[in-house]
């Protein structure tokens, strides 16, 4: 009698040979993030990464805010649980959709494709995807993004970035949230910019505080020129 071997772990035989490792799903995820970005060629499309409470929401709906009428933006948010990120998006008016992942600690790429036939993206210049707050899983599942970028509050100190190096190796972009508790914590600002440079020297970096308003004048230009790469147009002021 043979011990049934589990599937996921099953050597192929024959011309075609596949190897036998756990990568072979980040293989199938890439391929489902291709299709994405087939299917969304005008939409510029933004993985936001962050560890728990780093801010996400917050920036999300700051920055619906400040760029309603000039941008039409719309927000897929991943969290184990509840919709309640997306509701508090919506409250504010953007077009949010909540993933509910079942517990899984990241998003992975057929949850956005399947997602897509949930929202209207009619006119969209801009698709945020808010990851669950993780700085490990969501670093290895390419979404179909155009660029990730990694949100690290000033709360969960400055030795990040060389602590979980693939997020900050994988991101265009580090906004360091929180700007205003800064007086109250250990954080040099300096230290975490050079550490993420030396995990990634092309990484940009943007200091903000959704509380204050510091630094989101920043993230909005940063923003609207990327959708301007994207498209191709100007964005009027
Ligand atoms: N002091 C301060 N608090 C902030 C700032 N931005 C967000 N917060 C607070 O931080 C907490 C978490 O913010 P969220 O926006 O929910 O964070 P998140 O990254 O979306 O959280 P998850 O989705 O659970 O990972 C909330 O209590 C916010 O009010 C900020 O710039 N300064
Ligand atoms: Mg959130």
């Amino acid at each position: 009698m043979t011990t049934a071997r589990p599937k996921s772990n099953q050597a192929s035989v024959g011309a075609v040979q596949c190897e036998n490792t756990t990568l072979n799903l980040l293989k199938v995820n890439d391929f489902v993030a291709k299709a994405i970005r087939d299917r969304l060629p005008d939409v510029l499309v933004i993985n936001v990464c962050s560890s728990p409470g780093s801010g996400k929401t917050t920036l999300m709906q700051e920055t619906g805010k400040r760029l309603a009428g000039r941008l039409n933006m719309a927000v897929l948010v991943g969290d184990p649980k509840t919709e309640r990120d997306a509701i508090r998006m919506r409250d504010v008016g953007i077009n949010a959709l909540q993933i509910v992942t079942g517990g899984m600690c990241h998003i992975e790429a057929q949850m956005i494709y399947q997602a897509l036939d949930h929202i209207d993206l009619t006119g969209v210049d801009v698709l945020f995807i808010e990851n669950v707050g993780n700085l490990v899983c969501p670093a290895a599942f390419d979404l179909g993004e155009d660029l990730r970028v990694t949100l690290l509050a000033t709360t969960e100190g400055d030795d990040k970035p060389k602590k979980y190096p693939r997020m900050f190796l994988t991101s265009e972009l580090m906004v360091v949230s929180k700007a205003d508790l800064l007086p109250y914590v250990p954080f040099k600002v300096e230290n975490v910019i050079q550490d993420a440079r030396d995990v990634n020297p092309d990484i940009e970096v943007l200091t903000i505080s959704s509380t204050t308003g510091e630094g989101l004048d920043e993230w909005c230009n940063w923003l609207l020129a990327k959708v301007e790469a994207k498209s191709e147009r100007v964005i009027p002021a």
